[in-house]
């Protein structure tokens, strides 16, 4: 009998990154843990919560434009009928993209949405969502990294691709990271495709920091979420009572970043693995970057890319600007 070995899951693979990303982290000076692990169950929720605080106004800055300014984008994402695909970096819930939909379906457009993301959980709750809201709507959902899942979209037709990046998504990568990446989108399209990135904009410092550093303290227990993550899922011992948030925003660079403080002196096991901190030693957990337009049309020439149009909310800001190879 020929016996078949499962090769290693997706889940099995996504927790080794986990466990490789979160030791090698908290081995740098400083140390240092990515943002982009705070989304697990309860991270997803602490989020919803933080895009439903007053303070949080880049959800509803986007919002605005999405809702209100749909035709405007349309214009400038789809000029003509030719058929496309509307693939969506990091779909979450699609809430703003949404409207797009709704306004492409109105007018009998002929579209593929993509939406790209790597909680399979999140996608099936979004394509039982959108299957019913949207009998109509032409749906296939891609679990896994952005750049495979573009690679995957790109072997499954040739039409032209409509790529959306929203909520300031760019802004959780440090400019290098954010070159690489722009980089990398140009390397994966052509020059019919369309792109739409979401910035948020620099302004009034005491808002943007506003924003981040709630008194309720969601953002804080949004970032200690992470060490409690650790605990459950990497078998840590963080003591969530001795480390404490703090936010700071550099209106200069527009830099705006969050940390854990180590209150005390402490030792940490991870697994068997210890890490030793100092008192009032650092983990930079998060990069959440406020650009200007010189700075987006800056990244843009950088990376090939020719911005063709932009969109602001009705304050000014946020913007979604339009990139073309
Ligand atoms: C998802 N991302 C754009 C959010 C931001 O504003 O950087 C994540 C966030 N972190 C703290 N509050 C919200």
């Amino acid at each position: 009998m020929n016996v078949q070995l499962d090769p290693q899951s997706k889940t099995e693979k996504n927790a080794d990154h986990f466990r490789s990303d979160i030791l090698n982290g908290l081995k740098n000076t400083p140390k240092k843990l990515s943002s982009k692990y705070f989304y697990d169950k309860i991270g997803d929720h602490l989020f919803q919560q933080i895009m439903d605080m007053p303070s949080y106004y880049l959800t509803r800055c986007e919002l605005d434009i999405f809702k209100n300014k749909t035709d405007e984008l349309i214009d400038l994402l789809i000029p003509g009928n030719e058929s496309f695909d509307l693939i969506e970096l990091g779909a979450g819930d699609a809430m703003k993209s949404t409207y797009l939909l709704e306004k492409l379906i109105s007018k009998g457009v002929n579209f593929t949405y993509m939406p790209i993301d790597i909680s399979g959980n999140i996608l099936s709750i979004l394509h039982k969502k959108l299957s019913s809201q949207f009998p109509e709507i032409k749906i296939t959902c891609l679990e896994g990294d952005y750049f495979e899942m573009l690679q995957k979209a790109a072997s499954l037709s040739d039409r032209r691709k409509v790529v959306l990046f929203l909520g300031s998504n760019i802004g959780n990568m440090t400019p290098e990271e954010a070159e690489d990446f722009c980089l990398h989108l140009n390397k994966n399209l052509s020059q019919k495709d369309r792109v739409l990135i979401g910035f948020d904009l620099k302004k009034n410092p005491h808002i943007i920091l506003n924003a981040y550093n709630d008194k309720e303290g969601i953002t804080a227990s949004f970032n200690l979420n992470l060490l409690t993550r650790i605990n459950n899922e990497l078998g840590g011992n963080f003591d969530l009572k001795q480390f404490q948030h703090y936010q700071t925003y550099d209106p200069v660079t527009g830099a705006c970043r969050s940390f854990l403080i180590s209150l005390i002196r402490q030792d940490v096991t991870i697994d068997n693995t210890r890490i030793s901190f100092e008192e009032n030693e650092l983990i930079d957990m998060e990069i959440s970057q406020k650009f200007s337009s010189e700075k987006i049309r800056e990244l843009a020439k950088k990376t090939g890319f020719t911005i063709t149009g932009e969109i602001n909310d009705s304050k000014k800001w946020f913007v979604d600007t339009i990139w073309q190879v």
